[in-house]
């Protein structure tokens, strides 16, 4: 296929635009008619603290940080309610995916998306101020109801963080995939290449996995050092899959 047509962008509805019921108008603010733009892939995604530290890499260290995950995770807007901790994840296909995706999305900030580009969808979200333990304000936290991949390579980094190949029709696959020829196993957050108590398996002989996440699987195997973490690979494998004491 047209290598323009097959661009991809990763969309998360956040638990904010779940809560204010704000689905129906954000998808169809983001249809084919308005944007240009069509369904790769879609999921309704329990996010736990991998999968949010892992999308989240880059402010890391941050002020904000902590109230991020938080708030990916659906603890701010739904406290003690796990069964509503929810994102719905999408992948959009289609020529200029990403900018038409941030077009409409707007800036990151809901005040300045209200200023500069009134009618997006972040100029409905909120900015809530971040407090430490005596009260004092420390910084703010950003409910802007949506996420967008920024440019091409976080859209490829953030498909292929929260989607695995077969989630995404065959003819959709914007990049490329391999078969493994192994069994790969999770302990302890550590990749193990053999079953053992308390293992978990991930990926079986045969499946059709993304080429980077085995060309990751090969280098850790072999102890070398590579610039994506064992949680880039595997975190899609257990989404909705291990619950977590929230
Ligand atoms: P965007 O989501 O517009 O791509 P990023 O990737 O810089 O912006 O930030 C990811 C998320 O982190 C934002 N959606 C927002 O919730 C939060 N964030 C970014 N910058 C700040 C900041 N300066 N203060 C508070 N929260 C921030």
């Amino acid at each position: 296929m047209d290598k323009k047509i097959l661009k991809q962008t990763l969309v998360l509805i956040k638990p904010d635009a779940l809560k204010n019921s704000l689905t129906g108008y954000i998808l169809s603010q983001l249809s084919e008619f308005h944007t240009g733009l069509r369904f790769a892939a879609t999921k309704i995604v329990h996010v736990n603290k991998m999968l949010a530290e892992e999308h989240y890499a880059e402010h890391q260290g941050k002020v904000f940080f902590p109230s991020l995950l938080e708030y990916i995770m659906g603890h701010l807007h739904y406290p003690g309610e796990p069964w509503k901790h929810r994102v719905i994840a999408i992948v959009y296909q289609g020529p200029d995916a990403v900018k038409k995706m941030r077009d409409i999305v707007g800036p990151t900030n809901p005040h300045i998306a209200r200023e500069q580009k009134p009618g997006c969808i972040r100029a409905l979200g909120t900015v809530v101020p971040i407090k430490d333990a005596e009260g004092n304000v420390v910084g703010e936290r950003m409910d802007n109801l949506i996420h967008a991949s920024a440019n091409d390579s976080d859209a490829e980094r953030e498909t292929k963080l929260w989607f695995k190949p077969n989630d995404i029709p065959p003819f959709m696959h914007a990049y490329p995939t391999g078969i493994s020829m192994d069994y790969y196993f999770l302990k302890d957050n550590k990749l193990c290449m053999k079953e053992e108590p308390g293992s978990l398996c991930f990926i079986v002989p045969g499946q059709t996995v993304w080429q980077s996440d085995l060309e990751t699987l090969h280098s850790l195997q072999q102890g070398i050092s590579s610039s994506c973490s064992i949680a880039s690979v595997v975190a899609k494998y257990f989404i909705n899959e291990k619950p977590e004491n929230d």
